[in-house]
This record gives structure tokens, sequence and C-alpha cells, in this order.
């Protein structure tokens, strides 16, 4: 079953691919039983006091596909998924796999702005959310999104309190029938593997951030090849602390490759260093994914007097740049074998491997993972640089989709016509083919692993009545990497100030990660000799103007510099 917007391997390269064992055609749902057979009693995921095991997992996600599919969602259908790491949203994903309805991973920071382009960007026919989830209302969010999309859209909560006309997820895993005829009316109306499993979210490369669609064959063979990569088997505890929403602790090998190995996965609800390391010990996780930011947070918290992560073997970071001391004092410090990630929910997963020498573990971001995964370095022009010098990074292979969905205008430009995805990286490759991440072309901010599109902020301050230009760039941040700096040149007579912006962001319902941290008024934007705003030259500026860094573990956002005067 086609679906519209979804971009496709070329027939000839996806016969190869199936030739080559990348892709099983098996859809994920009937994994799923594979893995309760071979597992059935061993716990597969652990949230909290819950422990799942495999067959609950199997026969619960069963129970939630038939209930899913009684508030009318059907195969080819996509609803949006907003979940915290929980249990129910591995039941959930596995409900949907089952029945071939494709759910839109949203991340939980994202608000109205986010999730209504999303869920009309996808069509989406229902909207499932947690309840409150740290102070914030998401049922409400819910419902104003379903709203958006009309009548036909449901709200499903995954909580203890659901409001009339809304749908309780709990209330359609409930045990009921035989599992086993269900199981057997289930396989009959499974999807095929070539369909979408589920859709991404990605910073995208210009512009407003884009979905992805993975399919049941790209995705999983991108978890499992990964797991193969990382060592993952029935003794791997992987913890969960990022966003299981997101590629990385969902499939990079994360939570989707510890289920595929029998081994299990551990869910916490943040990153937090101390819950972080009381769950390492009680659970003796093995392996874990960070980005940076976080990494950093862990090795300033630890210490050996008072924690033992001494059954962490792999400690991932990736996600943004990790400069080769920092990489050098997580290995010293946190103990573990460092491995660094490079990937991307566009496909390409690059990981340095475990046995590779410690000075290539710290100073490279990994190679690809498939001997099919083909890499460009080149020029402006497309051109391939010489080998070993920096460029633009290309790629394609079986785990990268050939386009981005339902975005032809800007697949045009992210894409060659070869199908090549312009990743918007430049890197540098050894003799190896080990990657170094030396920088990127396209605009956007990485804050703390989290990307945020230039082009989507500095539209959102364009809105305020005070602003003539704005220009949005990453500032260095000591902890974050970078964080987002807005530069302004005001109407004549106004003034504005960070905290309007902020909450001016706040009123529209944007993710609150998205809001700029610094503000620099300018009398003009410099331009370059084509009239676009000269963000080299800004940042230049910027960074003369000796803004002060913020200090560590300071969460409140630096005060504006009030005017810079332009040269
Ligand atoms: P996304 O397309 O939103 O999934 O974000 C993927 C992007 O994150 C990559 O294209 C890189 O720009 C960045 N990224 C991921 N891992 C790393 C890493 N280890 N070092 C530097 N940048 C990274
Ligand atoms: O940054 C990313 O998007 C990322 C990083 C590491 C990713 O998608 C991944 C691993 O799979």
């Amino acid at each position: 079953m086609a679906r519209a917007g979804v971009v496709p391997w070329p027939d000839d390269l996806a016969k190869e691919y199936v030739a080559k064992g990348y892709w099983r055609r098996r859809p994920l749902g009937a994994l799923m039983w594979e893995w309760a057979d071979a597992f059935g009693t061993r716990v597969a995921l652990v949230d909290g006091d819950r422990r799942i095991t495999y067959r609950e997992l199997a026969e619960t996600s069963d129970r939630l596909a038939e209930g899913l599919s009684r508030t009318g969602l059907e195969r080819g259908d996509t609803i949006l998924v907003q979940l915290p790491n929980c249990w129910e949203f591995f039941a959930l994903v596995l409900a949907c796999a089952r029945l071939g309805v494709a759910p839109v991973l949203a991340l939980p920071p994202h608000r109205e702005h986010e999730l209504t382009y999303m869920a009309r960007l996808a069509e989406v026919s229902a909207v499932v959310t947690s309840g409150l989830w740290r102070g914030f209302d998401h049922q409400s969010l819910a419902e104003d999104v379903a709203r958006d999309r009309g009548d036909g859209c449901r709200v499903l909560i995954v909580g203890d309190t659901v409001r009339p006309g809304h749908v309780d997820v709990r209330a359609l895993m409930a045990p009921a029938g035989d599992p086993d005829e269900r199981r057997r009316r289930l396989d009959s109306v499974a999807p095929t593997a070539d369909e979408v499993l589920l859709f991404l979210l990605s910073g995208g490369t210009t512009g407003l951030p884009k979905i992805i669609a993975r399919t049941h064959n790209d995705y999983e063979y991108n978890a499992r090849r990964s797991g193969e990569v990382c060592g993952y088997g029935a003794d791997t505890v992987y913890l969960a602390v990022l966003p299981v929403a997101h590629n990385f602790a969902l499939a990079s090998p994360g939570v989707l490759a510890a289920l595929m190995s029998g081994g299990r996965a551990v869910l916490l609800p943040s990153p937090q260093p101390e819950a972080a390391f009381a769950a390492v010990e009680r659970e003796r996780a093995t392996v874990t994914s960070l980005v940076p930011a976080v990494a950093r947070r862990w090795l300033e918290t630890f210490e050996p007097a008072r924690h033992d992560l001494s059954s962490l073997k792999v400690l991932q970071v990736g996600g943004s740049v990790l400069s080769p001391t920092e990489a050098r004092s997580i290995m010293a410090g946190l103990g573990g074998r460092l491995q660094q990630v490079f990937g991307m929910a566009e496909g390409l997963l690059n990981y340095t491997r475990l046995d590779d020498p410690d000075d290539l573990v710290v100073t490279t971001q990994g190679r690809p993972i498939c001997p099919d995964d083909e890499v460009l370095v080149v020029d402006e022009d497309d051109v391939p640089v010489p080998h070993g010098r920096p460029g633009r990074l290309l790629t394609r292979g079986p785990y990268t989709p050939r386009g981005y969905f339902a975005a032809p205008e800007h697949n045009a430009r992210a894409f060659t016509a070869d199908g090549w995805y312009r990743t918007g990286d430049v890197v540098r490759q050894d003799a190896a083919g080990n990657l170094v991440v030396e920088g990127r072309t396209k605009d956007l901010i990485n804050r703390g692993g989290e990307k945020v599109s230039a082009d989507e902020v500095e539209d959102l301050v364009r809105r305020l009545p005070q602003v003539a230009d704005v220009a949005v760039i990453p500032s260095p941040h000591r902890e974050l990497g970078e964080t987002v700096c807005a530069c302004v040149a005001l109407r004549a007579g106004e003034t504005l100030d960070l905290p309007e912006i902020r909450q001016s962001f706040l009123d529209r319902g944007v993710a609150a990660f998205k809001a700029p941290e610094l503000l620099v008024l300018l009398p003009a934007l410099p331009r370059t000799a084509v009239g676009k705003t000269d963000k080299k030259a800004l940042r230049k500026l910027v960074d003369a103007a000796h803004i002060p860094v913020q200090p560590a573990g300071d969460r409140t956002p630096p005060a504006p510099v009030a005017a810079l005067r332009h040269p």
C-alpha cells in the first residue's frame, strides 16, 4: 500500500537490499511475535515499578491494535504521538506496526506550533498524548491540535485522567478474548514491510522541520545492524534517558535493538544524573546514549565513591560535536567504552567501533554501519574533494530514504537528482572511512543535540511589530554547545527586550528550546554583495562583542546586549 508523499527507493536497489539481507521483508509487528516466542518470560521493558515481559508486550500491543481499530483507525492512517519515555509508547508503536498505522513521533517539548504543523502535514486522524506532564496539560494541547484537524480526529490519552470524549489508551489495552485468535486475526491484516513504520522528525536543512517516513524494512535494519555494531545481545540492558521518540534512543541501537536481541530497556523520564546513576546501579545497565551536553552534566555530577557505574560497558555520545578533549575526559571520568555516534533521522548512522583504538574513538565520529552506505564528500558544485579534505557530506543507502515526506520542493534541494541526501554537514574522511564532523552548511542551531531551524525562528521573530529585520545564528554555549541568538534591527523608535521575544514564543505555543537566549540589537544587519544577510559577518561581529559566556550550571538566559554598534 503506497502512501502519497513517500519517496521510494529505486526498484533495482530495493531488490538488491532484500537479496543482501538488509531488508528482511518482515513487518515489525510480526517480528514482535518472533521476539515474544523466543524470549517470552524475560523482561523487555522497565518503566519505574512496571516490568513488562516480551510476551506481555506482544499481547498488550495486539490488544491495543484491536482497540485502535475499534476507534476507526486502519491501515494507511497516520496518528500524531507525543509521549514521554514510558512503556506504553512501545506498545503503541508496535500496535500501530501491527495495523499499518504510522505514528508521527513528536517530542515532549513540542507545543501547538509544532504539533499543528506536523498534524496537518501528515494528515493525522488521531492525536495520542499523556495527561499532565511536567506541569503542562498535554490533553488540552492535543484537543487543540485535533480540533484544528477537524471532526474526525480523535484524542487518545495515556494517563490517569481521561476527559470525556477522549479515548483511554490503557482501557484499549485491557485483557479480553483469546490472544492466539487475536494474533491470527492481526496477522491476516498485517502491512507489508515496504510500508511506512513511523515518521521521524528532523531538524531539516532549511526552512521548517521536516518529517521522514521510515519503512519497516529500512528501520528494522537501522536498529538491527546498529545492535550488531554495538555488541547487543541477550545480556544488554539499555538505559533510555534521551527521548525515545528520537532516532538515537529509539533505534541507534536504542530500545528497538534491545528488544530484537532479547535484552531489556529501562526507561527514564529524563537524563537527570542522580536518577540515571541510581537506575544504572539498580538495573545494572550495560549501555546508554547521551548527547554531549548530558555527558558533561553526568561527568560533573559523578562521584566514584557515591555512584556505581561499573555495569556500563558502552557509553554512546552523539547528536552534536564532541571535542577530543571532552571525549578523553568522558572516557577517563565515567568509565565504560566511549562510542561516538554521528547519526541522523534521515538515515546514515556512523559509530566508532568498540574495538577501535582510543585515539580514533576520541578524534572521529565513526564510520557507516552498512557496506552499501554510500558516502561522498564534495565541494559546493558537488565535485568530490580530494580524500581527507573537508567537504559537504552526501549519502545514499539502504536505510537513508530518498526524500522527506510530502516536500517535493524541499527535496529538489535537499537531495541530488541521483537521490543523494545532502546532509548539510561538513566532514572529512580518513583512509579507513572514519568521518570527522567539522561544521555544517545548513542554517540551524544545534542546541545540545536539539536542532533548531534558523528560518523558523526568524519567521517567528519577524512577526513582532517592532522588528524590521532579523537573523538567527548560533551563539557558543559552554554547556549546550550552541544556543539560539537573535540579531535584530528594530523599526525606528521601537524597543524590544529578550523577555518580550521569549514571551511571544510562549504565547504562540512554540517549543521552549527554540526561544532565543541571546538578543543582539543592531542598527542594520550586514549584507552580502547580493543583498542576503551576511551571517558569517554577523557571527564575527557578535563574537567580537564579547557577550558574556553563561557560567556553568546557570540556566537563566544571559542578559541581552542592549545595542551593538554596526561597524
Ligand atoms: P537530524 O537531521 O535532526 O536527525 O539531526 C542530525 C544532525 O545532527 C546531523 O546531520 C548532524 O548535523 C548532527 N549530528 C548528529 N550527530 C553528531 C555528532 N556526533 N557530531 C556532530 N554533529 C552531529
Ligand atoms: O542527532 C541526531 O539526529 C542523531 C544522533 C545520533 C540521530 O538521529 C541518531 C544518533 O540516530
